[in-house]
């Protein structure tokens, strides 16, 4: 196994159920009980089981990609962001709170501060487009170690200053993702600060899953127990609204 990539496993149909069920074998029952879908069951399973802290491919400067689209708002709506923009977002400040033992409010230019991590990486969007970009931002896990998870804490729900016909974005990632090394909330984009189109101030980079987990305009981070009391349930906007699959593993 250890010869073959990820994507390899996954593609290849053979392997890939072998290895679901040998996950399914070896993963507490509760564990299955969850709602997924096969097809992303089996790749939370796999990477869970063979990938935990896998790392996604870093690319070099010359793989950059020279036009990084822009999908999705490129431009909230609200009073509240519009002020912020007007202002650079010096009074801007991201709320981490929740299932924390000390919420915490961060300016901007704390953020900037703090030690951060940059990363070339490939951005695949579900709808057929990939572009590779530089990222630098403030490892979650750092930040998290600002607040302290209480041990009931299972999920962090990323609220956005944007909306869909007043439904304001949001998604969630687990405790695995959110401590993964490549995990970072990014203010800088290809060395610049982040433009507004692509989620100014920060937004989350989670680079082993697809292109809407990738949160921009992000307001406040909420640890939660449960995906229950979010949106509809399904712990994302768009799995809430059209059904994509919560672990958008690539
Ligand atoms: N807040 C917010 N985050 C979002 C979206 C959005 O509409 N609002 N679109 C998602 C989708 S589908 C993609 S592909 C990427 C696009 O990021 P980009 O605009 O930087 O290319 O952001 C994701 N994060
Ligand atoms: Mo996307």
């Amino acid at each position: 196994m250890a010869l073959l990539t990820r994507r390899s496993v996954l593609t290849g149909l053979g392997f890939s159920t072998i290895i679901g069920t040998t996950a399914g074998l070896v993963l507490s029952p509760s564990f299955r009980d969850l709602a997924l879908g096969s097809g992303e069951k089996l790749a939370y399973q796999t990477h869970r089981l063979i990938g935990r802290n896998a790392l996604a491919p870093e690319f070099t400067e010359a793989d950059m990609s020279p036009d990084f689209r822009t999908n999705g708002n490129t431009m909230p709506k609200s009073s509240d962001y519009q002020r912020h923009m007007e202002t650079d977002f010096a009074n801007w400040q991201l709320q981490v709170d929740g299932l924390v033992s000390t919420p915490k409010a961060f300016s901007l230019a704390a953020l900037k501060a703090m030690p951060a991590r940059t990363q070339i990486t490939r951005h695949d969007c579900v709808e057929g487009w990939s572009a590779i970009g530089k990222w630098t931002g403030v490892p979650l896990s750092a930040l998290l170690s600002q607040v302290t998870l209480l041990p009931s804490a299972r999920y962090l729900v990323l609220h956005c200053a944007d909306d869909f016909s007043g439904d304001a974005y949001y998604e969630s990632i687990d405790l695995v993702d959110a401590f993964h090394p490549q995990t970072i909330l990014a203010h800088t984009m290809n060395d610049q600060p982040l433009s507004v189109g692509h989620g100014a101030p920060l937004r989350l980079r989670v680079e082993r899953q697809l292109g809407y987990k990738q949160a921009k305009y992000i307001m406040r981070i909420e640890a939660t127990a449960t995906l229950a009391a979010t949106g509809l349930g399904k712990g994302g906007f768009w799995e809430d609204q059209i059904g994509y699959d919560w672990y958008a593993g690539i």
